[in-house]
């Protein structure tokens, strides 16, 4: 099949689509992608910045098909949100069918069952079996602020606490909840005030047990803050665009008790690592944390943008009638895809899924380290995993090897993310729906890169 034939008929989505790495053009982007680059760069702010510029005609299983017919390795999930796999054949009938029906009432105007279901399945899902209650918005970032929005208002405190390398979203609040400059703040201030930072743990650059690492953390934010000024601790239980930074055991649950021993509400942002990206259903459960308030996102619907704010009904019911919502919060199609992916999280094996992907990257991760000083670290969990490059006498990061590596990969068909405070992070957020034989050969092309570069 050519290319201009794959044009007339364009291939649909979903598993059906061939599994292959197929480059079909001298070049990737290919001309068509490269004629519609011309016309973004026209029409759209170069801020809106794209990473490969392929473009996209159909996806599924674990490949990109491109205008040109090129079809690359998926390895980034659109940053892990089409986790069930793309175009996910019970996604797209549970949202064809919740088209026919209806698109929108706004479920602050009249309700609908789907919105009510996808709240009972993380109040179900969801670390801890204490009383929930779920409010749903539209992305990761919206969510972040009602999250914050609700521990202010159930503990009349105002402080919130983030961490050095967090990501919480690119809004007023959660770019001042964000730790990174460039490209996410750096003119878009003043950002929002009662934002305070404390040290993470960081294993490979830090050297301090989780125990440490933590007493540091609520030493600074003693000192710095006061607990009778915090509201919340708001932390992603492995960072997600900060590098894939996987805390020392005993960090996380060390800072959630003296959370609750001062009144401070503890929240997990699960926006990245959530619905079985790390091997279980949500990150925390790693680590037997049961947060107040669990921030999801992403692959909560199978690429149709939904978020949600999870916790304890007490919390979630000290706000009054009418201070959340938004026109399009739990829109119903986003719901019916929901409610179709998380079925398929929870029975059809998708967890185990990743369990089994994580030994199989691992492996070859490791491998490649062995053979190349410049892999400082090989880390993460289940499908959400990163190596950091660095100059192998010194550890400083080497972010222009990163790139490199990145866009080797990319000419060579394989969609990788690079990520990280310092830029020098290749993370692999596989959608848990590809085959074995094509993530290995997406693995091998990683390899042959970091060799040629
Ligand atoms: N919290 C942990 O990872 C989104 C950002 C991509 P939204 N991460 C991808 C980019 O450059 O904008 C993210 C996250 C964590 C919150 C968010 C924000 O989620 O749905 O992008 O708002």
């Amino acid at each position: 099949m050519t290319a201009t034939d794959l044009l007339a008929a364009p291939p649909t989505g979903g598993p059906a689509l061939p599994q292959e790495r197929r480059i079909v053009t001298p070049q990737i982007p290919g001309p068509r992608s490269l004629e519609l680059l011309e016309r973004k760069k026209a029409a759209v702010p170069g801020a809106v910045s794209v990473t490969l510029p392929v473009f996209v005609t159909a996806a599924g299983g674990g490949v990109l098909v491109d205008v040109d017919g090129n079809s690359l390795i998926d390895l980034g999930s659109g940053i892990a949100v089409t986790t069930v796999g793309n175009a996910n054949p019970k996604v797209t009938a549970a949202v064809a069918e919740q088209l026919e029906r209806f698109t929108h009432t706004c479920f602050m105007i009249t309700g609908y069952e789907g919105y009510v279901e996808v709240a009972e399945a993380l109040n179900r899902l969801t670390p801890g079996d204490h009383d929930k209650r779920t409010a749903l918005f539209n992305s990761g970032a919206e969510a972040v602020e009602n999250a914050v929005k609700i521990a202010r208002k159930a503990t009349g405190r105002t402080a919130v606490v983030a961490f050095d390398h967090a990501y919480h979203g690119r809004t007023n609040l959660t770019m001042a909840l964000t730790a990174k400059n460039q490209p996410y703040k750096s003119g878009f201030g003043p950002f929002a005030s009662e934002v305070y930072r404390a040290p993470l743990s960081y294993p490979y650059r830090d050297n301090r047990s989780g125990a440490e690492a933590a007493a540091a953390a609520i030493s600074t934010i003693e000192k710095q803050v006061g607990a009778e000024n915090l509201a919340a601790i708001l932390i992603e239980p492995i960072q997600g665009e900060g590098g894939f930074i996987v805390p020392a055991e005993g960090f996380l649950p060390a800072l959630a008790a003296w959370a609750t021993a001062n009144g401070v509400v503890f929240i997990a942002d699960e926006v990245q690592t959530g619905f079985g990206r790390t091997g279980a259903m949500f990150a925390a459960e790693h680590e037997n944390l049961v947060p107040d308030l669990v921030v999801t996102a992403k692959g909560i619907a199978g690429g149709l943008p939904l978020a949600a704010v999870t916790g304890r009904a007490e919390l979630m019911e000290s706000v009054h009638a009418g201070g959340l919502g938004g026109t399009y919060g739990g829109n119903p199609l986003a719901c019916a895809a929901a409610l179709a992916a998380i079925d398929e999280y929870e029975n059809g094996g998708l967890v185990e899924r990743a369990q089994t992907l994580e030994p199989l990257i691992r492996g070859r991760l490791n491998a490649m380290r062995a053979a190349d000083p410049r892999i400082g670290d090989v880390r993460g969990r289940g499908a959400m995993m990163a190596i950091e490059l660095v100059d192998p006498a010194t550890k400083a990061p080497d972010a222009e090897l990163t790139q490199r590596v990145a866009k080797v990969c990319h000419a060579d068909g394989v969609v990788v993310l690079t990520c990280g405070t310092y830029g020098n992070v290749i993370r692999l957020l596989p959608p848990l729906a590809i085959g074995d034989d094509l993530l290995v050969e997406g693995l091998d092309v990683l390899a042959r890169a970091l060799g040629r570069s």
